[in-house]
């Protein structure tokens, strides 16, 4: 994080993302503060709206003076966490919902009238448990999981709107799942998008430290902290649930026309991944047994949903999977694996979340879905093929690679490209919109009632506008499990391939030792015809010499035509030696003379 704007310098849009929001100098109203040194006890700096409470001021004090039940307040200043000490008396005038918690060298009291509405908090818990039981055993998707948790928030706290709050990667973030009052025609933000810098780093961090913040009325008058600073220090409310607001949020939701928020964390360990967000047009105040029993709920409705998504995801893993076999199914069948999914495309399009896929295979594009024209397709390829040889490429911004595909960034912003194996140019492409073509954008919810002094920046309105800004031109980035699919997908292509090849040069050595064996034989063969043929000749010949002239002239010419039968036996042999000799016939070119041929 950035350094924090000293304390007491002017705030403004330029410099909010680094506001000292721990140590604001002031506190809501409605309660009150008191800093003591936790070794005497000693009560070294209040908020000036004390006597308010009190009937007088009590700087200087001992806090053991004030209190009756110190014992849960000493337990609570071991402890760093604002804990709940006891709710009762504060010099003689009660009840009050007391909390204390430690801050170095200095025990911090915050002290909240207590709220006679309040229904008592074994009741909350049981109710809480209820539905913690009810979330667990529904057999919901993540978004209704959290559509329960809102609705649920909302009964508990009486607030007019609950909305969970999910942050991206990027700490942008949309309402996910919203319950509102049905009888004040609110409309919806649901799915509504928000830039990272409407909630800052420093406020996501303090959100670890207490998943609990209440602001009671968003035009309040802040209660000063006195003296103002300790050895020339703020005070640090870090872990204070009375800390004063930043003016960049109580403007921005009196712009909306909202006046009371309650905020609780929803994290996974130690990474805030949203927030349940009530809003209600009123000022509104709720107890800190209240605030307890929805911390509760929301952590665990967080680890709940947590689960879920990774199971969620879990299932997404296990698609690509089964798409992931289709696919090396369809590479295998048939002599081109290429042409195989050309003819395919639908299959190839099941490996992930995608708008449209394309085949390209020797210049020719198949595809399924929306896609950018087949000449783009094709050149996209060629291009890939060229500068990425042999590689993955993810990409959320398809323009940087290939700027024309500016002019169609409802087709694809985002490309995931595999090269297919074996085949230079040849390729798969899985395609994405423009984010803010999937987004929904209903109406105008986000109509401001007023401008505060920072004009209309603090608006939903104009915040939505600046994530619209962030994310032109791109499209969903493709996750670590989708790349990987891609990958894995090319690398199961390129063993196939590899398999086939060897599996072709077995069947070539294989057709060459039969072929060696045959020659063998033929060699061997020929031999051993040759011999009863040399004896046949030389017989035949004999007998035409011996006893030629006792032959009659038919005895002749039968003699004479077994030995033209042996030569023609014995030529025939020749050739078929000529031919199993290794090399075969080498035919000399000057042996032939082409022109008579
Ligand atoms: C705080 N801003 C917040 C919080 C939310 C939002 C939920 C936490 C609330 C809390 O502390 O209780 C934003 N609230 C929203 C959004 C919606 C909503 C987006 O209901 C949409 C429906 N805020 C800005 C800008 C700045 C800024 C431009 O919009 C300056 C960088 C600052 N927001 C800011 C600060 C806080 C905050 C400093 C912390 C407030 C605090 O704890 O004092």
């Amino acid at each position: 994080m950035s350094e924090f704007v000293p304390y007491g310098q002017p705030i403004d849009l330029t410099n909010c993302d680094r506001e000292p929001i721990h140590i604001p100098g002031q506190i809501q109203p409605h309660g009150f503060l008191l800093a003591v040194e936790r070794a005497t006890l000693e009560i070294v700096q209040t908020s000036d709206n004390v006597a308010h409470y009190l009937g007088r001021e009590v700087l200087g004090e001992k806090l053991d003076a004030l209190v009756a039940d110190m014992g849960s307040i000493e337990r609570a200043f071991q402890r760093e966490r604002a804990t709940h000490a006891f709710c009762g008396a504060i010099a003689g005038l009660g009840p009050f919902d007391v909390i204390a918690h430690a801050n170095g060298a200095l025990g911090i009291v915050e002290a909240e009238p207590a709220l006679r509405s309040d229904v008592a908090v074994p009741d909350f818990y049981s109710f809480a448990s209820q539905t913690v039981s009810s979330l667990a055993g529904a057999p919901a998707t993540t978004r209704e999981h959290c559509q329960t948790l809102a609705e649920t928030i909302r009964e508990l706290t009486g607030y007019d709107r609950v909305m969970i709050y999910r942050f991206a990667q990027d700490w942008s973030g949309h309402v996910w799942a919203e319950s509102m009052v049905p009888d004040k025609g609110l409309s919806s933000y649901l799915d509504l998008h928000y830039p990272a810098s409407d909630i800052p780093a420093q406020a996501r961090a303090l959100f670890l430290k207490n998943s609990v913040r209440m602001l009671v009325d968003a035009a309040y008058t802040p209660a000063r902290i006195v003296p103002e600073l300790r050895a020339g220090q703020p005070l640090d409310l870090s872990y204070a649930f009375l800390r004063g607001a930043s003016q960049m949020y109580t403007e921005y939701l009196l712009n909306m026309g909202v006046t009371g928020s309650l905020t609780l964390a929803l994290s996974d360990r130690d990474k805030l991944w949203g927030l349940v967000a009530c809003h209600h047009y009123s000022p509104r105040r709720v107890s800190h047994g209240v605030r307890l029993v929805c911390e509760l709920l929301s952590r665990v409705a967080s680890l709940q949903i947590i689960d879920k998504l990774h199971a969620d995801e879990a299932s997404y893993r296990a698609r690509i999977a089964a798409a992931h076999s289709a696919l090396i199914e369809a590479f295998a069948t048939g002599g081109d694996p290429s042409l195989a999914l050309s003819q395919a495309p639908g299959v190839v399009k099941t490996l992930v979340e995608c708008q449209g896929v394309a085949v390209v295979h020797n210049g020719r594009v198949a595809s399924e879905g929306v896609v950018p024209l087949n000449q783009h397709v094709a050149r996209i390829a060629a291009m890939l093929s060229g500068t990425r040889r042999n590689e993955v490429v993810a990409t959320d911004n398809l323009v940087e690679l290939y700027p024309e595909a500016a002019v169609f960034p409802e087709l694809a912003c985002g490309v995931l490209a595999m090269p297919i194996p074996g085949v230079l140019g040849d390729y798969l492409m899985w395609f994405r919109p423009e984010i803010t073509r999937t987004v929904k954008w209903a109406g105008d919810p986000n109509k401001p009632v007023s401008y505060g002094p920072m004009g209309d920046r603090l608006t939903p309105r104009k915040s939505f506008e600046l994530w619209t800004e962030t994310v032109r031109g791109r499209s969903e980035p493709w996750t670590q499990d989708e790349q990987r699919a891609a990958e894995q997908l090319r690398s199961s292509a390129t063993e196939l391939l590899v398999r086939r090849t060897r599996e072709l040069e077995r069947l070539n050595e294989e057709l060459a030792r039969s072929n060696a064996e045959l020659d063998a034989f033929a060699y061997v063969a020929s031999h051993d015809l040759k011999e009863p043929l040399r004896a046949m000749y030389n017989h035949a010949a004999f007998l035409l010499k011996d006893a030629g002239d006792r032959l009659s002239p038919e005895d002749t010419q039968r003699g004479e035509s077994i030995i033209r039968l042996v030569k023609r036996t014995r030529e025939l042999i020749d050739a078929l030696l000529d031919y199993s000799r290794a090399g075969r016939l080498e035919l000399e070119l000057a042996d032939v003379d082409v022109n008579a041929l």
